[in-house]
């Protein structure tokens, strides 16, 4: 088999980039090491910068976000039951959009099936080959049968525990991460959101995050010791907890019911240098890992795509490589400024174990500042909204 991309990971990553080269005329091969059914089983992402959803559009797969996704204009904010909102229309003059990842997953793959595209999934063992020659190839097994893939690229869009990033040799790349002491607890429940807008809490008890995905379909999150597992939450348990944290005037109007889901995931803030080793390049968590609070993860995997997609195309249909040599650093740039974003906004809103009544003490005072402050809110928006491309 030969093709021209070889595309590692059929999750938004993979297919995005697949769906924008397929249409710019350049061939793909997606190896997905699971079932269709399983990655579409997955609960991630809630929140689309307006960026990641223009990519979208640009796509062909938009059609649907822009039919059932909620476009807000803000956020509320609340430190031990005070409320407040930032306003992004009137501090930057976009806004976000509210639809879950699984849905921007599902859209791609039709959008890739009415195209027509290569995607294989349950490949087994996908193992990458000769990525610093110009002939590289890609192999792996599936019902107990070997392949190989003859291509000139390969995009390593294989999640924080792929095979990509390991196929740089440890000499060439460094790592970077801060784990965090504790993990978010977050159950899907079929009840009206907590509010029309994105509520995220600090209390002294610890974080909450009240979202959604659809006006009958709430996502809400609180953080948990990382001892924690789900078995140890109760339904009840979780929402009088929720309760808890969250404003007076939400927690008094929330409607409560039974969980159809329910996870704990871990945080951590994770950077792989260089995004790319010879043929390879490397494209969203594959690279990278943001703690959720600043709704960053899908959001940069989505701007690696945008990067990515213009060197290729600028490669196969000018015959100009400079996109591809600068890749890893242009992207590099806006990850580490996510990065920022996404590790002030879990300082600034959790418990920390350690921290002193002075930590705390700056927390208060710098929700204080952000509730009065035009400017704070200026750049807490500018940033949510996402920093150009
Ligand atoms: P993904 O991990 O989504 O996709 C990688 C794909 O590669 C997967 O389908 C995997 O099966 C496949 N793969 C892995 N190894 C392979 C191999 N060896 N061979 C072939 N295929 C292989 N982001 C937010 O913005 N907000 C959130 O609330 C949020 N919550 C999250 C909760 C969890 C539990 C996790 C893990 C992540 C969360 N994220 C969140 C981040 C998440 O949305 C990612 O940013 C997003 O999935 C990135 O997409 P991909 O880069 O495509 O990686
Ligand atoms: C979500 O809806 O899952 C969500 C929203 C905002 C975040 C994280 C997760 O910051």
């Amino acid at each position: 088999m030969r093709t021209q991309v070889a595309i590692i990971g059929g999750g938004p990553s993979g297919l995005l980039l697949s769906q924008l080269l397929n249409k710019a005329g350049i061939e793909t091969v997606i190896l997905e090491r699971q079932s269709r059914e399983y990655v579409l089983s997955r609960i991630r992402a809630g929140v689309l910068e307006y960026g990641a959803v223009d990519m979208l559009r640009k796509s062909g797969a938009g059609e649907r976000m822009d039919r059932e996704g909620m476009p807000h204009d803000g956020v509320y904010l609340t430190d031990n039951g005070k409320l407040f909102r930032i306003d992004f229309v009137e501090r930057c003059g976009e806004r976000v959009m509210v639809y879950g990842q699984t849905e921007f997953t599902r859209d791609l793959y039709k959008a890739q099936d009415d195209m027509g595209a290569i995607i294989i999934d349950r490949a087994a063992n996908v193992a990458l080959h000769d990525l610093d020659t110009d002939r590289p190839y890609v192999t792996w097994e599936k019902d107990g049968t070997g392949h190989r893939l003859d291509c000139d690229f390969v995009a390593g869009c294989d999640g924080f525990h792929g095979v990509s990033r390991p196929s740089i040799p440890d000499s060439v790349r460094k790592d970077f991460e801060r784990i965090y002491p504790f993990g978010w607890l977050g159950i899907m429940s079929e009840t009206p959101p907590a509010a029309e807008e994105i509520v995220y809490a600090r209390n002294r008890s610890g974080f909450a995050l009240a979202s959604m995905r659809t006006r009958t379909l709430s996502r809400s999150y609180i953080q948990v010791p990382l001892t924690d597992r789900t078995e140890d939450w109760s339904d009840e348990a979780f929402w009088e907890e929720f309760k808890r944290r969250m404003a007076p005037e939400i927690a008094e109007t929330l409607v409560t019911g039974p969980s159809i889901e329910k996870s704990i995931a871990p945080l951590r803030s994770f950077v792989s240098e260089p995004m790319r080793w010879g043929r390879l390049f490397l494209c969203g968590d594959a690279a990278h890992i943001v703690p959720p609070t600043g709704a960053k993860g899908l959001n940069l995997a989505a701007s690696d795509v945008h990067y990515l997609y213009e060197g290729l195309k600028l490669h196969y249909l000018d015959r100009d490589d400079s996109g591809l040599d600068q890749y890893s650093q242009t992207a590099l740039k806006r990850i580490w400024q996510a990065m920022r974003f996404s590790w002030s906004m879990t300082m600034l809103l959790h418990t920390f174990p350690e921290a002193s009544e002075f930590d705390r003490q700056m927390q208060s005072s710098e929700l204080v500042y952000l509730a009065d402050s035009e400017n704070a809110q200026k750049v807490f928006a500018e940033n949510y909204i996402g920093l150009p491309f």
